[in-house]
Parts: C-alpha cells; sequence; structure tokens
C-alpha cells in the first residue's frame, strides 16, 4: 500500500498554493459560461513536451558569468544546493509544477536575445544580450530569496544594479514606475497555452525609487554560470526585499511609466498579491502566514525577516514623508 504522509498544517502543497485556485476558479467560471472545452485535447501536446528533456537545462551558451562575489551584498550565509535552485521553480509560462519547468525549456530560445529599454527617458534604445553585459561589470551577490508561497533559498546571481541600465536611457522627471516586461512566445512555452485565460505576458513593475536602490539587479547569471532558461534566463530582474514574484523572468521590454503599471498577479488577484509586496512576516496572506518560510535546503522551517532580512538597506524607502 503506498506511503501517505500527512502533512503538518504549515506545510504548504507550494505548486497549488496560488495560482492553481485562482485557475480553477477561473476555468469553473469559463466553463460556466461555455468556453472550455473538457480540456483533454491539451494533454498529447503536454506528453510530447515532456519527452523533450536533453536540451532542457541547456543554459545560454554564452560566456561564463564566473563575476567577482560583493561582499558589500554577500551576506555570509550557506546556498542552496545548485541542484534545487535549478530545478524547483516557477515558472507559469512552462509549468505550474515545479519540478517540471527545468524539463520544458528545451524548446525556448533564448539566443538571441534583445531588450528595450524606453518610455518616459531621453535615450530609449534597444540592446542585445551583449550590450546588456557591457552596462555595468558584472558582480556575483548572494542574496535570501522568498517566494510569497512561503519557501525560500539563498541564491548567488551574477549581474550588475538596475540603476545603471537606467541611468543609460536618461529617465525623465516623470517617470515614477518601471513595467517590465517577459517574451511571450507560446509556441515555445506549453504553459501559456494551458494557462489561456491569464493575462500574458508576465508583467511585473517597481516605483523609480525601489527600481534606483542598489539592491535591486538585473542578473544574467546563476552560480558563476549563465541564467538557465528555467531560472528567468537570459535576463531576469532580482528585487530580494519583495517576494519572488516581483522578481520577473526572460525581460524583453522595460519601459519607464508615469503611473503605477498593471500587473499579471496584481490583475489576477489584487487582494492576494499587491503591487508593492514587500516582505512583511506580520502581514498574512489572505489564505496563510507569512511569519515563518521553508528553507529549501534543509526543509525547516525558519522565521521570515522584515523585508527578508533587508530592512536596514530598504526600510527607509518605506518610512513616511
Ligand atoms: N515571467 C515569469 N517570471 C516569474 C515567474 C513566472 O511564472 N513567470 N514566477 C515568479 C515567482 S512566483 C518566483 S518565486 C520566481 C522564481 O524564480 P526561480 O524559479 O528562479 O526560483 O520567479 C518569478 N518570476
Ligand atoms: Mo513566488
Amino acid at each position: 500500500m503506498a506511503y501517505i504522509s500527512i502533512r503538518p498544517p504549515w506545510m504548504l502543497p507550494d505548486h497549488a498554493v496560488t495560482p492553481e485556485h485562482i485557475h480553477r476558479r477561473r476555468r469553473e467560471f469559463l466553463r460556466q459560461l461555455g468556453f472550455l472545452g473538457s480540456g483533454l485535447a491539451l494533454a498529447p501536446a503536454t506528453l510530447a513536451q515532456a519527452t523533450n528533456r536533453n536540451a532542457a537545462t541547456n543554459a545560454l551558451a554564452a560566456s561564463p558569468q564566473a563575476a567577482p562575489r560583493n561582499p558589500a551584498f554577500s551576506p555570509k550565509l550557506p546556498l542552496t544546493p545548485e541542484r534545487i535552485v535549478t530545478n524547483y521553480n516557477n515558472y507559469y509560462e512552462f509549468s505550474t509544477q515545479k519540478d517540471r519547468v527545468a524539463q520544458l525549456v528545451g524548446r525556448f530560445r533564448t539566443n538571441p536575445w534583445s531588450v528595450w529599454i524606453g518610455g518616459l527617458c531621453a535615450k530609449p534604445m534597444t540592446l542585445s544580450f551583449d550590450d546588456l553585459l557591457q552596462v555595468a561589470p558584472l558582480e556575483e551577490r548572494v542574496y535570501r530569496f522568498r517566494c510569497v508561497e512561503a519557501w525560500s533559498m539563498v541564491v548567488p546571481w551574477t549581474g550588475f544594479p538596475l540603476s545603471k541600465l537606467l541611468a543609460k536611457v536618461e529617465p525623465t522627471a516623470d517617470a515614477h514606475y518601471v513595467k517590465f516586461t517577459t517574451v511571450l512566445r507560446p509556441d515555445e512555452m506549453p504553459g501559456v497555452q494551458r494557462l489561456s485565460d491569464y493575462p500574458w505576458p508576465y508583467t511585473e513593475g517597481l516605483r523609480m525609487d525601489e527600481a534606483m536602490h542598489p539592491l535591486a539587479i538585473i542578473a544574467t547569471g546563476l552560480f558563476g554560470k549563465p541564467m538557465p532558461k528555467q531560472n528567468g534566463g537570459p535576463v531576469r530582474l532580482v528585487v530580494p526585499w519583495k517576494y519572488g514574484y516581483k522578481s520577473i523572468k526572460s525581460i524583453v521590454k522595460i519601459e519607464l511609466v508615469r503611473d503605477q503599471p498593471e500587473t499579471l498577479w496584481n490583475t489576477l488577484a489584487p487582494s492576494e498579491y499587491p503591487f508593492e509586496s514587500n516582505v512583511e512576516p506580520n502581514v498574512p496572506h489572505p489564505r496563510w502566514s507569512q511569519a515563518t518560510e521553508r528553507d529549501l535546503a534543509t526543509g525547516n522551517r525558519i522565521p521570515t525577516l522584515p523585508y527578508n532580512g533587508y530592512a536596514d538597506q530598504v526600510a527607509s524607502l518605506y518610512a513616511p514623508k
């Protein structure tokens, strides 16, 4: 007989916590309206993807990114094993199952790549991936990373401050927010087709002062190598004091805007995924506590820190004026 583990109440089924239930709710709604068929038609395509494993974890064929570690931004914490970081992923364009994402990225092309940066600025530009690597010296930073689903890890990213990139385009005085957009290629992203009622492409945003904070980075590498596709290769955002969904993957567009931009998660469920999304242990998610988190390296439950441990650096951004 199969062993059935009874999970303690704090142990959330990570993959189901968030969007599954929203997805289900939306599907039920659409089905009632007669918009959805049986859903069985999706199965063959999904199986075909599953066999496409060889190329799956291939990273971008670019120069290795072994950059010097910046100790000022790298607390001395044990790293989460690379095997876990690269095989336990939230990337809904591919799958809602964390352990499936790395197996489904094989068809996703990340070379060539370019990023458009424009909107309210004096010098809009399109940068190739190689141009991006020249924006500022690459450095390694060891950051805590905390998902809204209450799990966390410690990760060595390679990248450079987002502020350096924004400075290049010379934002105008009315640029109050930055909007980020992920590439949308349904043919290469099986999850997009499955979640066809989501407001794709994936979008996120920051206030201008948050975007200019030195902790916010554009990341092009992980564990000294090019960013794996499942982790958001070739280029993603990392904002370590906010919940993980703010750290948008595979960016193709960065737009300076006047008003707070719409984002995918905030559009789907505003009460569960506020725009600001700072890590705040005292503010529970509507469906679970945020006081503790499951450390992916050990499986242990550990306390969640205000601003994910970065309060000294970022709390002033949120002080009453
Ligand atoms: N485009 C895109 N970016 C995304 C996501 C996604 O589904 N699509 N998931 C977010 C969430 S919820 C988390 S926790 C992190 C996960 O990053 P990782 O897989 O590198 O750990 O990516 C974020 N960025
Ligand atoms: Mo997340």
